[in-house]
């Protein structure tokens, strides 16, 4: 059993992973409009595996017999000024995600809630993946400055994640 403090931290946790895949779907078709459809299906798979983060916690938290509550998912912005500006904006986003998990395994530690601290070590892992995809991918816009060609080949490399 976990306390109503964790079990409302979580829910928390699980509004932020579904307000994620709800910006990477909206970075995704701004892209897309862009005429990028290889960035556009990167940030729409990134999307999906957003709402699976969230599916996972809410797993965890029915298994521990509490109740899932999900708030509603604000609006995320539609228009950036360059491509180069949505990955900026997905590296910013997941270092607050960090912030916040870090955040969530350090009240688990208070708490002595031994369960929670093993399931949250899943997402500390995948948080060291998510932030260095992302600062990758902006140093790769970084190197291409202005390039047609540049952003051409990257949309493509981007396009081939599954
Ligand atoms: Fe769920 O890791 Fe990104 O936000």
């Amino acid at each position: 059993m976990i306390s109503k403090k964790t079990a409302e931290a979580l829910n928390e946790q699980i509004g932020k992973e579904l307000y994620s895949s709800h910006l990477y779907l909206a970075m995704g078709a701004y892209l897309q409009a862009e005429g990028l459809p290889g960035m556009a299906g990167w940030l729409k798979a990134h999307a999906e595996e957003e709402r699976g983060h969230a599916m996972r916690l809410i797993k965890y938290v029915e298994d521990q017999g509490a109740p899932v509550r999900l708030s509603g998912i604000a609006e995320p912005p539609a228009e950036y000024g360059s491509p180069r500006q949505v990955f900026e904006a997905v590296l910013d986003h997941e270092r607050k995600i960090t912030a916040s998990i870090h955040a969530l395994v350090e009240l688990a530690i208070e708490e002595r809630d031994f369960a929670t601290q093993a399931m949250l070590q899943w997402f500390v892992t995948e948080q060291v993946e998510e932030e260095s995809v992302a600062s990758e991918t902006v140093a790769k816009f970084k190197m291409i400055g202005g390039d047609a060609r540049g952003i051409y080949l990257l949309d493509r490399e981007l396009g081939q994640r599954k």
